[in-house]
């Protein structure tokens, strides 16, 4: 049989893909239950991964939530943002490539 050849384009072959991490940051006014909340809808987490998660960030000012590709991750940045403000809460999730 024949075998046919496949050219990938340069680029596919030598980017490496990118990485983020998706943080969620401390603040005085957001309720721990909201941030449980997002933590569930938009990182798929059980209630009790949720919580430990939640009770990181407020005790150590920041937590990862995930990692995903770059792309992924500045959706997860928006949606959360998005949330966050229609409910007047002031939740900061930001990225940071790995
Ligand atoms: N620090 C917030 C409070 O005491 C809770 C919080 C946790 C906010 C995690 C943001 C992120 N209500």
């Amino acid at each position: 049989h024949t075998t046919i050849p496949i050219l990938e384009k340069e680029e596919a072959r030598v980017t490496p893909p990118r990485f983020y991490k998706v943080l969620l940051l401390n603040d005085d006014y957001t309720p721990m239950d909201f941030v449980v909340i997002v933590l569930e809808r938009f990182f798929h987490m059980g209630r009790e991964r949720a919580t430990q998660i939640m009770l990181k960030v407020h005790h150590e000012g920041m937590a990862v939530c995930g990692v995903y590709p770059k792309d992924i991750a500045a959706t997860k940045v928006e949606q959360v943002t998005t949330f966050a403000r229609q409910h007047g809460h002031p939740l900061a999730c930001v990225m940071e490539e790995v």
